[in-house]
């Protein structure tokens, strides 16, 4: 009798679960907003020699930075994804596809947060071949090659997973899927700023997530309808 029993709720917890994974995020008018910023001396972003492949470099008037450390006015970091890790109350991915882009032997942009089950269509608008080559741990790796005129590469994401993303034949090319189980994040801009929108009241974790320092979070409850700013710093190394 204790054992059916037990069955019966072990059966009812992952059903749960399973239906909170799926579920509707409840609507919410919360918000959290801040700045990213560094600290300390940033590397020079070098500029890309692409020299080598004449189609791309001519649609450069300016050689193109690196982008690993992208700041702006004020010590803003730029490219730095935040989102609820923790305390999210379910999400799906949106039905939109969302699009990545090759132009100019770039990737745009350069780090591209989506969700996972999101479909993501990934287009070549280079008069030259690229090879994407996401590096996926997690997730299934693939490596594809993409002529000119090219109709976009379909493909989505199952698991959360933070993918390094290269191309084979432009070394230079470098760039970022962050696969996020949450509809809850925003990406920095120029100024460093960010917005994460429509949250439910809760008890959230927010985390910042750099590619090249180590990921920060930090613990922020949030009422009915209120805004929260929270503001992250990045220390450069040495
Ligand atoms: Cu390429």
């Amino acid at each position: 009798m204790q054992t059916r029993c037990f069955t019966a709720m072990a059966f009812a917890g992952l059903l749960g679960s399973g239906m909170l994974a799926s579920a509707a995020p409840p609507a919410g008018s919360g918000a959290i907003t801040g700045k990213v910023t560094y600290t300390g001396t940033p590397p020079k972003m070098k500029p890309i020699d692409m020299s080598k492949e004449p189609s791309c470099a001519k649609q450069h008037a300016t050689p193109v930075l690196e982008q690993n450390v992208a700041t702006g006015p004020g010590n803003a970091l730029q490219w730095v994804v935040v989102y609820i890790s923790a305390g999210d109350q379910g999400s799906i991915a949106p039905s939109q596809p969302i699009k990545y882009d090759q132009k100019g032997c770039q990737y745009i942009p350069h780090v591209l947060p989506l969700q996972v089950a999101q479909e993501l269509e990934i287009y070549n608008h280079d008069p030259t071949s690229h090879n994407i080559h996401p590096l996926a741990k997690v997730n299934p790796e693939f490596n594809k090659s993409q002529p000119p005129g090219s109709p976009p590469i379909r493909t989505k994401y199952e698991s959360a997973e933070f993918i390094p993303v290269k191309c084979n034949i432009h070394p230079w090319m470098h760039g970022y899927f962050v696969v996020l189980n949450t509809s809850h994040y925003a990406v920095t801009g120029e100024d460093g700023s960010f917005e994460i929108k429509t949250l439910p009241p809760g008890k959230y974790t927010v985390t910042a997530w750099q590619e090249q320092y180590p990921a920060q979070s930090q613990e922020v409850t949030i009422g009915d309808g209120e805004t929260k700013t929270i503001n992250f710093a990045f220390k450069v190394p040495r």
